[in-house]
């Protein structure tokens, strides 16, 4: 099964990709399709609409474009509950040792990593980055 990750713009940033794709790697996951992306504005409200009346939202937004993320498809059994344990807690604070946003988030905006949240967010959020034709040539 396939899940959506990006390392967002501040791990990018901080030089922190390999160091998080090793970990990925290393916790079973395949790479499946992965693309450097520098999201407009309309394409991060479209990806995070279902938090657009939360408070944080904008601030979401001009975070997700305010440089290179890296959009994944990564692919291992029980792949959608498996990253989420990875990636530990939304808020570093909260986060468990040894997960990557314990290890390389900022804050709980500033949070390294995205992954979905569920398998039919799985779906949607691979089909928001990648077509089928590049998943199946690629695969
Ligand atoms: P997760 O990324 O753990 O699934 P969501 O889906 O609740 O968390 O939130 C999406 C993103 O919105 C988070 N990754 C984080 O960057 C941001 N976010 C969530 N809650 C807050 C908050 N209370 N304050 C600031 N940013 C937040």
């Amino acid at each position: 099964m396939l899940t959506l990750a990006i390392i967002k713009p501040d791990a990018v940033h901080a030089g922190k990709t390999g160091k998080i794709l090793a970990q990925l790697e290393g916790a079973g996951f395949q790479i499946r399709a992965a693309r450097l992306v520098k999201l407009t504005t309309a394409q991060a409200e479209a990806f995070y609409a279902v938090h657009r009346e939360r408070p944080f939202y904008r601030p979401l937004v001009a975070f997700m474009t305010s440089g290179p993320a890296l959009a994944l498809a990564l692919e291992r059994e029980d792949a959608v509950a498996r990253l989420r344990e990875v990636i530990g807690a939304t808020d570093p604070a909260e986060a468990k040792p040894g997960t990557v946003r314990k290890l390389y988030a900022e804050s709980k905006e500033r949070n390294a990593i995205h992954a979905s949240d569920s398998p039919e967010n799985a779906a949607r959020e691979v089909a928001f980055f990648f077509s089928e034709r590049e998943l199946r040539e690629l695969g």
